[in-house]
């Protein structure tokens, strides 16, 4: 098979497509990877093999029809991961958000029809569905976005479906709890804290720290995207959990504790605009249908993500550390 693989010099792409040729996902040992990954702030190439006998990397923008159309043929699959991803970002301003998020995943899903590839998997958030104070989000809700960076997923997922009901394009959806793992940019909540307190700098927990978020293991994440790229069907939505609901707050006492530090370093600050309460997916259909089930606890996953920051400062003290509005 070869695959083409959109952002996979970030976080979560880079671990599907590194699992991917190191033999983790059945059937797909002799597979081909093209990188198509416009390397913004977001991204570096140390994230990938340098030099790969079955990788490719192509430097450039999911919005460039005409490289679109180089890169494409010959390619049996899409798993589209290029995005815009920080919310905080997205606040500052929603214009690349838009291009990238939106124009960008039109952009492939046309060269993909242009083309004739066979299957495209467009990777979402569970924020698309919005906020909610109580129980899970199925499939079946409605799209209720807040930010603009919710707002420009949504849209994408809209353009996507409509290019499998017009033009019966495979197009496969995925909407996934919040990712954590090595190797994430360190202005997301886990390694922003966690870089933070290895250094004994102060953090900032936004608002109360009342907010819940669903923990996925990046591992356990792109594990069910390789599900839905071998077994999804066209035109399906799935969601992808973690299955661990926690406070911010919560979350800060588990990082202070791995750390060794305390309170003392954390600093309540003023809240993100438009700031979500709660997130929490109801993954039913893709564990009954494609066997889906998380392999990582957070306890155990939260443990190696501290340890490989500890060890990996090279990884992520030239990085921009950039705390969010009010710090
Ligand atoms: P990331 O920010 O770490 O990586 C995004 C990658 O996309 C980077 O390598 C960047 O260079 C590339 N990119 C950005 N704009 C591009 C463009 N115009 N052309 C080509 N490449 C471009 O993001 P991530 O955390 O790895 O997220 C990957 C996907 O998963 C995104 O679609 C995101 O919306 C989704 N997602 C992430 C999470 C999470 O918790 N991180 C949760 C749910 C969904
Ligand atoms: O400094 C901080 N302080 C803080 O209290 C940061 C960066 C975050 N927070 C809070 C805001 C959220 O309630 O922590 C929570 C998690 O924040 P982020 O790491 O920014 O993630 P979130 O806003 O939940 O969005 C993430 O999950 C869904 C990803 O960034 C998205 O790409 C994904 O779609």
């Amino acid at each position: 098979m070869r695959i083409l693989v959109s952002g996979a010099a970030g976080f979560i792409g880079s671990h599907f497509v590194r699992t991917l040729l190191s033999g983790g996902y059945p059937g797909h040992g002799e597979d081909r990877v093209t990188v198509v990954d416009k390397l913004t702030y977001a991204a570096t190439r140390r994230n990938l093999p340098p030099d790969h006998p079955r990788l490719t990397f192509v430097q450039g923008d999911v919005c460039d029809v005409a490289l679109m159309d180089r890169v494409f043929p010959g390619h049996d699959a899409v798993v589209h991961f290029a995005a815009e991803s920080h919310v905080d970002r997205s606040v500052e301003g929603a214009a690349p958000f838009v291009r990238t998020n939106v124009l960008g995943t039109q952009t492939l899903l046309e060269a993909a029809l242009r083309h004739g590839v066979g299957v495209f998997v467009h990777i979402s958030t569970d924020e698309v569905y919005g906020s909610l104070a109580q129980g899970r989000w199925t499939e079946q809700e409605p799209l209720l976005p807040n930010s603009p960076y919710a707002a420009s997923k949504a849209a994408a997922d809209l353009v996507a479906r409509s290019y499998w009901r017009t033009h019966g394009l495979d197009v496969r959806i995925t909407r996934c709890a919040n990712n954590y793992g090595p190797g994430q940019h360190p202005e997301k909540l886990i390694p922003l804290f966690v870089t933070r307190l290895l250094d004994g700098e102060p953090v900032p927990l936004y608002g109360d720290g009342g907010n819940v978020r669903e923990w996925l293991h990046v591992d356990d994440h792109c594990h069910a995207v390789r599900l839905v790229l071998d077994e999804g069907k066209a035109g399906e939505v799935y969601n992808i959990g973690g299955g661990t609901h926690l406070t911010n707050k919560e979350m800060t006492q588990r990082l202070l504790d791995l750390c060794g530090r305390d309170w003392s370093l954390v600093q309540h600050v003023t809240d993100r605009k438009g700031h979500d309460l709660r997130y929490a997916v109801d993954d039913a259909k893709i564990r009954r249908e494609l066997g889906y089930a998380p392999r990582h606890s957070l306890d155990e996953g939260l443990r190696e993500t501290v340890a490989w920051y500890a060890a990996n400062r090279d990884h992520w003290e030239a990085r921009e550390r950039v705390a969010g509005p009010g710090y």
